[in-house]
C-alpha cells in the first residue's frame, strides 16, 4: 500500500505507536495518534514526535467522526483486536494491521521470527548475538522491548532483523514472512485476552502462516502442541529436542548438543551442555532453537559455537542478584506466567522464600504451586491475584502463604523471614501491571531493593 497522504489511525501511544507514528511520517501519511489513557501527557508525545504536521493526537474518549475516510489502523499490541471501535471499523472495511505488519512492510532484509510461551527472550537475545557475529546489518527488535517500526527505515536488503514475537503481535499480521520462524512452546497465557487456548494457539501458529517450502520453521519436538503444527505447515520444518534423537534437526543427547542438518549425515556437536554458562533444560532448548535458527539459515558452525559458549543470559530471567547476610537474591521478574516461574523453581537449590502474585491475566496456579516441591518456605503474595493463589495454594496442601499490599512490604517480610542459606526468588507467575508498568520495572526495584541491603 502506498502510505503517501493516506489518512492512518496509529491506535495505543506507547513505545510501538510512537515507532508506528515516525514511520509513518517518512512515509508521507496523515497521521492520527489516539490512546485511550486520557491522562497520558500529550506535550511529551509531542515532543518526542517532533510536533510535525500531519499529525494529530487525540488521547481519552475516541473521536467517532475521524472514522470518516480512514484508510488504514495500526494497533499495538496491548489493544485488544476485538474492542468494539476496531471490530466496527473492521466492518466497515478498514484494514487493521499491527505494528509489525507496517514495520515488515516498509521494512527490507530477512526476518528470523521468535514466538512460544517461554524462553522467547533468551533465543531471541542468543540468535541476536550470532547474527551480530555473522552479518554486518543486524536488528533485535520486538517483544523484546525494541519496536520493530523503530529499525524499519534503517533495514536494508541484506539486513536480519531478528524479531521475538508475542501473541498479541502476530494475531494482526497479514503478509508478514520470516525467512525462519520458530515457535519454542505452547502453554496456558494470556487467556483474558484471547479468551481459549484454541485462540492463543492460532495466534501463535500464524507467524508461519505465510511461509513457504523455501522457508524454515523450527518446532520443540517435545511440546505436543507444537510438534503437531507441523502436520499443517507449509513451511520446511525443523524440529529440537531435549529427550529424543533426532533422524533430522538438533537435540541434546547425554549432555552433547547435537546439530543434524540432513537425514543421512553424520551429526555434528555443537557443544556439551557444561560449556554453557545459562543452566536448566528450557535453557538448553533455547540455545539449541537459537543455533538451529542460524544454522538453517547459514552461519557457520564455528561462529554459532563459540557465541552460544559465550552467552550469558538476559536481566530478570533467574538473575543472580546477590548474597545478603548469607541469603541469595534472585530476579525471575520475566516469569510472568505459571510455566515460566515453574523453571524459576525448578532453578532454585535452596530453601525459598518465594515472591508471587500481580496482574490477573486469568491464569491456574495449581500445577506452579505443585513444583514448589518442599523448596518454598513461604510465599509472600501480592496484586490482584493474591487471594486466588492463596485459595489455590490451600487446595494443593501449601498454606505457608503471607499476603502483603505493596512491593516494599514484600520486600521486608521476605528479609525478616530468610535465614542465612536461602534464597529469596521474585518469580511472581503473573504479569506485573496493575503495580508496575512492566516486567523490567518490577525487577528493577527488586534489585535496587536488594543491593540497598
Ligand atoms: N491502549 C489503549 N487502548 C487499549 C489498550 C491499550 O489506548 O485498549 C494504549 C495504552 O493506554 C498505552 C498503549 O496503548 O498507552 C500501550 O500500548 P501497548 O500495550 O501495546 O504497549 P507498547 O508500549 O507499545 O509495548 C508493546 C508491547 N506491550 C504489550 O504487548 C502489552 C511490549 O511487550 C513490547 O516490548 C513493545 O510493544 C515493543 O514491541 C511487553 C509485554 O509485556 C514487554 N508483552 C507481553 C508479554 O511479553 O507477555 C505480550
Amino acid at each position: 500500500m502506498e502510505l503517501k497522504g493516506k489518512k492512518v489511525l496509529v491506535f495505543g501511544a506507547g513505545l510501538s505507536g510512537i515507532g508506528s507514528c515516525r514511520l509513518l511520517q517518512q512515509k508521507g501519511a496523515d497521521i492520527l495518534l489516539y490512546d485511550g489513557n486520557a491522562q497520558k501527557d500529550q506535550d511529551a508525545v509531542k515532543k518526542e514526535l517532533g510536533g510535525e504536521k500531519n499529525l494529530s493526537i487525540v488521547f481519552g474518549t475516541f473521536p467517532e467522526k475521524e472514522m470518516e475516510g480512514l484508510d488504514l489502523v495500526i494497533i499495538s499490541p496491548g489493544v485488544p483486536t476485538d474492542l468494539p471501535i476496531i471490530c466496527r471499523m473492521r466492518q466497515m472495511g478498514i484494514p487493521i494491521w499491527g505494528e509489525i505488519e507496517l514495520a515488515y512492510v516498509c521494512g527490507r532484509g530477512d526476518v528470523l521470527g521468535i514466538t512460544g510461551t517461554n524462553g522467547k527472550t533468551t533465543t531471541t537475545s542468543l540468535l541476536g548475538e550470532i547474527m551480530k557475529n555473522a552479518s554486518e546489518s543486524v536488528f533485535v527488535v520486538g517483544n523484546i522491548g525494541a519496536p520493530y517500526t523503530a529499525a524499519a527505515a534503517d533495514t536494508r536488503g541484506d539486513s536480519v532483523i531478528v524479531a521475538e514475537l508475542s501473541s498479541f503481535q502476530l494475531e494482526s499480521i497479514h503478509t508478514f514472512r520470516p525467512k525462519v520462524s520458530a515457535v519454542l512452546n505452547i502453554s496456558p497465557d494470556h487467556l483474558n485476552r484471547h479468551h481459549t487456548m484454541e485462540a492463543y494457539i492460532q495466534a501463535k501458529e500464524a507467524v508461519a502462516k505465510n511461509q513457504t517450502k523455501e522457508d524454515i520453521c523450527v518446532l520443540n519436538y517435545e511440546d505436543e502442541v507444537t510438534r503437531k503444527m507441523a502436520e499443517k505447515m507449509n513451511a520446511s520444518v525443523l524440529y529440537f529436542s531435549s529427550r529424543h534423537k533426532l533422524e533430522q534437526g538438533i537435540y541434546l543427547d547425554e549432555g552433547n548438543i547435537i546439530w543434524k542438518p540432513q537425514r543421512d549425515r553424520e551429526g555434528i556437536l555443537l557443544c556439551r551442555t557444561e560449556e554453557l554458562q545459562i543452566l536448566g533444560v528450557h535453557n538448553y532448548e533455547n540455545v539449541m532453537a537459537a543455533a538451529a535458527m542460524a544454522a538453517a539459515y547459514g552461519v557457520d558452525m564455528e561462529i554459532i559455537r563459540s557465541t552460544v559458549k559465550a552467552f550469558r543470559g538476559v536481566e530478570h530471567r533467574i538473575e543472580y542478584v546477590a548474597e545478603k547476610n548469607g541469603v541469595a537474591y534472585y530476579n525471575d521478574s520475566k516469569g510472568t506466567n505459571p510455566d515460566a516461574a515453574i523453571k524459576g523453581i525448578q532453578a532454585m537449590n535452596r530453601p525459598t522464600i518465594l515472591i508471587g502474585g500481580g496482574y490477573d491475566k486469568k491464569s491456574d496456579f495449581h500445577e506452579w504451586i505443585n513444583s514448589f516441591d518442599g523448596k518454598v518456605r513461604y510465599l509472600v503474595l501480592i496484586g490482584a491475584t493474591k487471594e486466588q493463589i492463596q485459595k489455590e495454594a490451600a487446595e494443593c496442601g501449601f498454606t505457608d502463604c503471607i499476603q502483603r499490599d505493596t512491593f516494599t512490604e514484600a520486600m521486608d517480610t521476605c528479609v525478616e523471614l530468610a535465614h542465612p542459606g536461602d534464597a529469596v526468588l521474585l518469580s511472581p507467575a503473573c504479569a506485573s501491571w496493575g503495580m508496575f508498568p512492566n516486567y523490567e520495572a518490577r525487577g528493577e526495584e527488586f534489585k535496587k531493593y536488594v543491593l540497598g541491603l
